[in-house]
């Protein structure tokens, strides 16, 4: 409900406010129809999703949805858990465009698919199970998903994963969990990335935190730096005893 006026935020409204503590909601022209193909596409997605867990529960492989905005530093942890992790690890790399990321994780030896989504924001269930098909990640692995870049959307899309790993580099500013609190909600991880930059820029992990644990209580944290190794260990330990 909305703290101020009890409105549904749920309802196809968006809301805008005046800075003199005054707001309104304001309908968003979808049709009922329109909103009835959102619901059959996610309803699709959900069922896809679910066959993808059944396929990765049978095969004992432990599989995570990393998402965050464009240039956190998804694919650079990536590459370094993979070279100090003592575990198999494969990787869907989701992109608009470009093979860049899939290039860089092939170049430490792990098994890689790119999925360009071209016009797509998001990746969907249906694409990380034709992916699944050409990977063939071997059993009682890990297989890393990376989204694409973008903190809003994929949110929205189960991908028959254990779970999600939001990350955020300090660069981005510690209000990201108050801005977008979907990503933090829909995740059971968070990776607060680029603790080597913490002295020059304006970000407090505490209020990172403080807000993160206000969507999302259960919320478990890792602080590092994906290219000085700085808090590494904590994450490559958590992995190693999954
Ligand atoms: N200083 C610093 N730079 C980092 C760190 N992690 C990543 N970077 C840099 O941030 C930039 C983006 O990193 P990527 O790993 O490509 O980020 P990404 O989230 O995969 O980006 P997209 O796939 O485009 O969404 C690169 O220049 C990295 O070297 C870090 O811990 N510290
Ligand atoms: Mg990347």
């Amino acid at each position: 409900m909305c703290d101020s006026c009890g409105c549904e935020p749920n309802s196809p409204s968006i809301t805008i406010h005046s800075l003199d503590g005054t707001h309104t909601h304001v309908d968003q022209p979808h049709s009922p129809k329109q909103i009835q193909v959102q619901r059959d596409l996610l309803s699709h997605n959900n069922s896809l999703a679910e066959a993808n867990r059944t396929y990765f529960s049978a095969h004992n492989i432990k599989t995570f949805n990393l998402v965050s905005s464009p240039g956190s530093g998804k694919t650079t942890l990536l590459t370094e858990t993979i070279k100090r992790l003592h575990r198999p690890i494969s990787v869907i790399e989701g992109d608009q465009q470009t093979t860049n990321d899939a290039e860089r994780i092939k170049a430490t030896g792990a098994r890689v698919v790119q999925v360009n989504t071209g016009a797509g924001c998001h990746l969907d269930a249906g694409m990380v199970q034709r992916a699944i098909a050409q990977l063939q990640p071997g059993p009682d692995s890990l297989c890393m998903i990376e989204n694409v870049g973008n903190l809003v959307c994929p949110a929205l899309f189960d991908l028959g994963e254990l779970a999600k790993v939001v990350i955020i580099s300090v660069t981005e500013g510690d209000d990201k969990p108050e801005k977008y609190p979907s990503i933090f909600r829909a995740a059971q991880i968070c990776i607060i990335n680029k603790m080597d930059l913490l002295p020059y820029v304006n970000f407090k992990g505490e209020t990172c935190r403080r807000l993160a644990l206000q969507v999302n209580p259960d919320l478990i944290f890792f602080e590092l730096s994906a290219t000085t190794g700085q808090g590494m260990d904590e994450w490559l330990t958590w992995l190693e005893e999954l």
